[in-house]
């Protein structure tokens, strides 16, 4: 980095002085995906990463391109720029970042292996939970409770018009389309509380659509559903 700061020209370096830090300062907190809370969020981080590496590469070989276009003519042929870099190594990231995204993708749905299962149900502008409580349903406003190191599965839905559920740190995200239930697997590794948001803009209080997930230690989410009493007030 020091090196990089040196050779760069006085106003650029004032400026990734500046931007650097606030834009790495982004991928903290608690709507990042970029700070995995359980194995599906890391696999979705993995994923990010790997494309951010692809593009990389990509934006290096059209820079690099572009530099020698204003440099003095050289003798390489035409067949090693249109199918050496041209084609072979865009065609190589190309298909890796493909590979690479249709393992994740696979990874992350939903299997048929006795996973918790709780509903999310959205409408402008919040979310109702229900989860399943010893002496049946529990229903809660905001906060959705879940126990730690189990995969989750969440039943989407709304009531009014299209919502998008998103814990970033567990999960991609989701559409709430009404009349149907969509299925997202999630999985936090440790207890905590994380936040949540409403993806997909649902009109004029969508910017307030968030809520928490509190997620329990195994033994203690009985409990914890319990005493839960239907709001954000624990
Ligand atoms: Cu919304």
């Amino acid at each position: 980095m020091r090196v990089l700061l040196d050779v760069l020209p006085h106003p650029i370096k004032r400026f990734a002085l500046l931007t650097v830090p606030l834009g790495l300062a982004g991928c903290e907190g608690g709507l990042s995906a970029l700070a995995p809370a359980g194995p599906v969020a890391a696999d979705i981080a993995w994923l990010w990463w790997a494309m951010l590496a692809g593009a990389t590469l990509l934006t290096l070989l059209v820079v690099v391109l572009l530099v020698l276009a204003f440099g003095p003519p050289r003798a390489v042929s035409d067949r090693r720029w249109t199918h050496g870099l041209g084609l072979w190594f865009s065609l190589g990231i190309l298909t890796s970042v493909l590979i690479a995204g249709l393992w994740v993708g696979e990874r992350i749905l939903p299997r048929d292996d006795g996973a918790v299962e709780v509903e999310a149900h959205a409408y402008q502008w919040g979310w109702r939970f229900t989860q399943p409580g010893a002496d049946g349903p529990v229903e809660t406003d905001g906060v959705l409770h879940i126990p730690a190191n189990r995969p989750v599965d969440v039943l989407v839905t709304t009531e009014d018009v299209i919502h998008a559920f998103w814990v970033p740190r567990l999960a991609g995200k989701i559409d709430a389309i009404p009349g149907r239930i969509n299925r997202l697997r999630l999985q936090a590794d440790v207890p905590g509380t994380l936040s949540g948001t409403c993806a997909e803009f649902c009109g004029i209080g969508h910017a307030g659509m968030r809520f928490e997930v509190i997620v329990h230690a195994d033994e203690d989410w009985p409990d914890a559903l319990a005493a839960a009493t239907g709001g954000a007030d624990e």
